[in-house]
Formats: structure tokens, sequence, C-alpha cells
């Protein structure tokens, strides 16, 4: 661009031309930022034609130098006016880039719903917490002393067998019933006492039908000062109506638990059918001392039921298994 045989003025013309092609021809603002250093930087192409500058005449000097100056300004203003074009593209293609078509279907994620056994459970816990109970919960893994013997179950009694029961290596167990968190509660509670206890129990039967080795129970104890077998029928015969929403038939048929006494099954007439559906009884004055209450002073009733049976005579379910093999076609219906 310094070449001596071309006047200034006509280098000043030719970088104008072709500074203006570039630019225009810049397709980013990397590219401008890099044409403006190279044409109007410090070093750049216009500094080196002024620096010839110096070998005009006094008369030429200020006519070049403002050739030099609109020069200048022009390719600054063409400068910032592409950098404002290429922003604003930048920003409309992001804009449009980032456009949401509300029109377009939305994406349908199925709805997760209750199982229907803790479904069960709610109903039941619902309607001992409306009776007064508190909800009460524990470790599934139990010692002997929890599961067994606080509950007046002897060391010979068969429930202890190990044909019945799951034993863990180093003498714990899983839990047979959900008693043992009643024993828990009353150790940490004085009377007077009502606690329901749902969870998972564990027992060694052969699975069909109507078995299962994990299973769920709900157990409902309450201790005071003169509760009789009358408080427990009237307890008893209040849930099933709540339940079921109907005043079945019951039936108190003599039984026995270790941990009850006297003890009852009761059934329930339900759609013209008997069902056995629960156990009950008055606590046993030695599970009372096991947990240093004085049977003297304060009685207590229980009882026990399998929340599996009561989702499946609800539901008319025909098969426990169809609780625990998480089947969606199912669990769907619930
Ligand atoms: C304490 C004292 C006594 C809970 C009771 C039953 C009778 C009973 C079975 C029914 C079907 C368990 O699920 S099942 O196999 N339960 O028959 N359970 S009385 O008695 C208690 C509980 C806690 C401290």
């Amino acid at each position: 661009m310094t070449n001596p045989i071309i006047s200034i003025e006509t280098q000043l013309q030719i970088l104008q031309t072709a500074a203006v092609t570039a630019i225009a021809e810049a397709i980013n603002l990397e590219q401008i930022e890099q044409l403006r250093v190279n044409y109007l930087g410090k070093k750049g192409e216009l500094s080196v034609i002024l620096k010839g500058m110096g070998k005009l005449s006094a008369e030429e000097r200020p006519r070049i130098g403002s050739i030099a100056n609109e020069v200048k300004e022009l390719l600054q203003g063409k400068l910032d006016e592409k950098r404002q074009d290429l922003q604003q593209a930048q920003i409309k293609a992001k804009l449009e880039a980032e456009t949401l078509d509300v029109t377009m279907p939305g994406v349908s994620r199925p709805l997760g719903r209750i199982h229907p056994l803790n479904s069960t459970i709610d109903r039941v816990l619902d309607i001992f917490t409306g009776l007064g109970y508190t909800v009460a919960e524990g470790p599934q893994i139990e010692t002997d002393y929890y599961n067994f013997e606080a509950l007046n179950t002897p060391p010979d009694h068969p429930a202890r067998d190990m044909q019945d029961t799951f034993y863990l290596p180093g003498g714990n167990l899983l839990r047979t019933h959900t008693s043992s968190v009643q024993i828990r509660y009353m150790e940490n509670n004085e009377p007077p006492i009502r606690v329901v206890a749902p969870g998972r129990v564990y027992r060694r039967d052969t699975v069909d039908a109507t078995h299962s080795a994990v299973f769920h129970q709900v157990e409902l104890l309450a201790v005071d000062k003169g509760l009789t077998f009358t408080d427990l029928k009237g307890t008893i015969k209040e849930f099933i109506r709540q339940f079921f929403g109907d005043d079945l038939p019951t039936l108190f048929r003599a039984s026995y638990f270790p941990f009850t006494e006297p003890s009852a099954e009761v059934d329930v007439q339900w759609k013209g059918k008997w069902l056995e559906v629960m156990g009950c009884g008055m606590v046993d004055p030695n599970v009372l001392k096991a947990v240093g209450y004085d049977p003297e002073i304060y009685t207590g009733f229980a009882a026990g039921f399998g929340v599996e049976r009561f989702a499946m005579v609800l539901h008319q379910i025909d098969d426990i298994r169809r609780l625990y093999n998480s089947d969606l076609r199912f669990l769907k219906q619930f």
C-alpha cells in the first residue's frame, strides 16, 4: 500500500474500496473486529498510508488529512453498522431456535397410583386414628425377646419352630407379627394406651393363592383401667362397620393365642359368606407384667389381622400373589 508511485489520495481510495467490500462480506463479529484492527488499528493500513503524509507539501497536507478523516469515519460507520446487523441477526437466530410451538401436542406421562395394599392400610389407619389410636412402627428384624418372649410365647411353642420363623445368623429373626412394636411402645409409655401397629411381617409359609411368606398386618392394642371384652367387641364391630361401610353380621368364636386370654377369632358375613377376618383377645397378664404394667390395675385388649385378606375381600382379588407381582394390568384397576 505504501507504493510511492501511487498518490496518497489514490491509496486512500483503494483502501476505502477494499475495506467497504470486506466489511460487507464479513459474516461474524470476530471478522468485524479483525477488519477494524487491520484497517483502522494503530498499526493498521490507514496509519501506514498516513505515515507518507510527511512528504506532502504544506498545501496538500490539510486536504489529504481531511480525506483521510473522511475515509476513517466512513469505515468506522460501516463497521458499526455491520456490527449491529450481525448482533441483530444473532439475537434473531437465538429467538428462533428457542421458539416454542404451543400448538404441539403435550407428552402425556401416566400417573402413578396408590398400591391397593397401601390404600387398604391407609383406610384402616384412618378408622383407628378416628377412634383415638396412635400409629406406631418398629423394626422388621427383631430379637427373640420382642417377637416371642415378651408376648408370653414359651420356648417350646410351635410358633418358634424353625419351620415357621425366618431366623437370621446370630439369633435375630424377621418379625412374625407387629406385636413387637406394641411391646416397645408400652416400654416407653404409660397407660392409658391406644396404639395401632401396621407393618410387614414374615412367615415360612408355602406360597399359594392365600399364603405369602411376606405379608402385612395391622394390630391394635388398648390398655387402660377397667377395659373389658365388651370394649374389644365394640371397637372391632365399629371398625368393621366403617371399613365395609355396613353393619355386617359378626361372630366371635373362642380361640387361643399365647398373648391373649381369653382369645377369639372374628368372622364376618360378607356377600352371604362367613369369612374369618381377624384374631383378638384380652391381653394376657403375663404380657402386661413383661413391660412393667400391674395387671391388677390395668387390663388391655388387642386384635390383629392380615391386610392382604382385607384388600382381597374388598376388591374381590382371588390370589394373594397378584398383590406382589407388580403387573400393571392388574394394578391399573385400583
Ligand atoms: C400385644 C398383645 C397382644 C394381637 C393379636 C391376633 C390375635 C391374631 C393374626 C390374625 C391373622 C395375625 O395376620 S394374622 O396371621 N392375629 O389373631 N393378634 S390378638 O395381640 C396382641 C398384640 C400386642 C402387646
